[in-house]
């Protein structure tokens, strides 16, 4: 809605919300391994792991074996952990660890204790097709009101 604030065109509204609320943008949760020295998801390790996400999606942590933690940044970013932690490593299989992407970007993680070792990964989150059709339709509501007129 900032895109139509300066217009005060309120026809926009409930079509912003209708199209928040339209299907296909049923969560899902996505489930990454830790185990050895490595993320694993789908038969992928680590930094090779493709995971792409919507927003609103989980991501699951489940420990198999080994003494891990699920902290979230690249090591060295300096913002280690800020998005998300999953407290002191531990070596309890079993564990899981979830956090919710709400934001669309790209997500690195890494355990602590094997981050040197290279078990680093990342998760790739997507605006959903409704998000995107949000946009399309207010930037179609707003765009004439934006547009200058010969005088
Ligand atoms: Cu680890």
């Amino acid at each position: 809605m900032q895109l139509c604030k300066s217009t005060g065109f309120l026809a926009a509204v409930p079509i912003t919300i209708l199209l928040f609320a339209s299907p296909g943008a049923q969560a899902e949760v996505f489930e990454v391994t830790l185990q050895g020295f490595w993320f694993s998801y789908d038969g992928q390790q680590n930094m090779d792991i493709e995971l792409t996400i919507s927003p609103g999606d989980t991501v699951r942590w489940l420990w198999v074996e080994g003494f891990h933690n699920v902290v979230s940044g690249f090591p060295g970013d300096g913002n280690e952990g800020e998005l998300f932690l999953s407290g002191p490593p531990i070596g309890e299989p079993g564990t899981i660890f979830e956090f919710t992407f709400l934001e669309p970007g790209v997500f690195g993680y890494h355990c602590h204790p094997h981050g040197d070792f290279g078990m680093i990964s990342f998760v790739t989150v997507i605006p959903a097709p409704g998000s995107v059709g949000m946009l399309v339709a207010g930037g179609l509501l707003c765009g004439p009101r934006r547009r200058r007129r010969p005088t």
